[in-house]
């Protein structure tokens, strides 16, 4: 028996919103990066995510140079801090010239500008010490579908990982997919497609996944299977936890918040698979609600982590034996029963 996963945690400074949606503004005063990083420190997590503009600020208006100097001081920051930089993520979704898309934008100019800022995304990874970048697609599909050739935006897309692979030789990407929103439909909405996708690039080692609780529900899919599916090629690299209800907006609730045995399904997955083995991180990208108030800012990163460490504890001590022999029997009746059971405590 391999010994029991200690389990590494993570967040980025975008799951300390400050509660503005597409209906109102802020609810909560901004915070500075340092109070981000003070709080991870505080709450017990080990690692941060970025997106290259997190990291580096206004970043398409910086220098190389200036690039690098920024970078190397949030490393200097994050070490001091005993914290980990897990993943950079290139920012595609704000920025005028992808409104159509990034990589897979109908004008050429717009589609450079996307490769080139993920480039400057690896070099930022690389000065944090960081190999794994991930690519939430944000705007990769269209509103209107005859408005693009998906056809060609497949090429695109492998085209613009190509690019990324050939930038940094070590350098590992981790496709993060999700159905809609902001898109109606997007081209790499699930697993299956992000490693498809993977084995049309020039290294398909390098190019794995995340999976995101919520975007897979989203998309109809249990994030229980999703995970075993990405463990089953050795490609899941990172992982978003946080919860949904139903088929909405995406909602990045509190893992398990919305569906504990979905979220119990997930933790048992994990630890089948040895997930956390190869020091992946177990992230949490859930956000506080719109209500909360500016002493409870972090509750939703401190009870998703809790919750976490509980399901982890109800996975190892699930009568595995009795589970077996309903199995056997074919009771899938008693088995459901079993779950729930365990689930509730005495
Ligand atoms: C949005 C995504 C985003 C990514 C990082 O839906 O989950 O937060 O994880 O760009
Ligand atoms: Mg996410």
């Amino acid at each position: 028996m391999p010994k029991p996963t200690t389990y590494k945690f993570c967040f980025g400074p975008w799951n300390l919103s400050e509660g503005q949606d597409p209906y109102g503004p802020p609810t909560r005063p901004v915070q500075s990066f340092d109070w981000k990083l003070e709080q991870l420190k505080a709450l017990g997590y080990d690692a941060m995510m970025f997106h290259d503009d997190d990291a580096v600020p206004d970043v398409d208006n910086k220098s190389d140079a200036a690039l690098k100097a920024e970078a190397k001081a949030l490393k200097r920051k994050l070490d001091d801090a005993g914290i980990v930089a897990e993943i950079v993520a290139p920012r595609l979704w704000f920025d005028p010239r992808t409104v159509d898309g990034a990589y897979t934008s109908n004008d050429p100019k717009c589609r450079r500008y996307a490769i080139d800022r993920s480039l400057r995304c690896l070099d930022i990874a690389a000065h944090l010490d960081c190999d794994l970048i991930v690519l939430w697609l944000a705007r990769e599909g269209s509103y209107i579908r005859e408005s693009k050739n998906a056809r060609r935006c497949f090429d695109y897309l492998v085209q613009a990982v190509d690019k990324m692979l050939a930038h940094h030789p070590k350098m590992r990407i981790a496709i993060e997919p999700k159905p809609n929103e902001p898109m109606d439909l997007a081209y790499v909405p699930t697993i299956g497609h992000a490693l498809a996708l993977a084995q049309l690039t020039a290294d398909p080692k390098r190019v794995g996944c995340l999976i995101e609780t919520a975007h897979a529900l989203l998309a109809g899919l249990d994030p229980a299977d999703e995970i075993d599916f990405a463990c089953a090629f050795g490609k899941l690299w990172s992982l978003h936890l946080n919860d949904q209800n139903g088929l909405k907006f995406d909602q990045d609730k509190p893992f398990g918040s919305a569906n504990l045995r979905v979220a119990f399904n997930q933790v048992r997955a994990l630890e089948r698979n040895g997930y956390g083995r190869k020091g992946e991180y177990v992230a949490f990208d859930v956000h506080p609600f719109r209500t909360t108030k500016v002493e409870h800012w972090t509750a939703h990163l401190e009870n998703s982590r809790r919750t976490f460490l509980r399901l982890v504890e109800k996975a190892r001590s699930f009568p595995e034996t009795e589970a077996q022999s309903l199995i056997a029997d074919r009771n899938y009746a008693a088995l459901d029963q079993l779950v729930l059971e365990h689930l509730m405590g005495k």
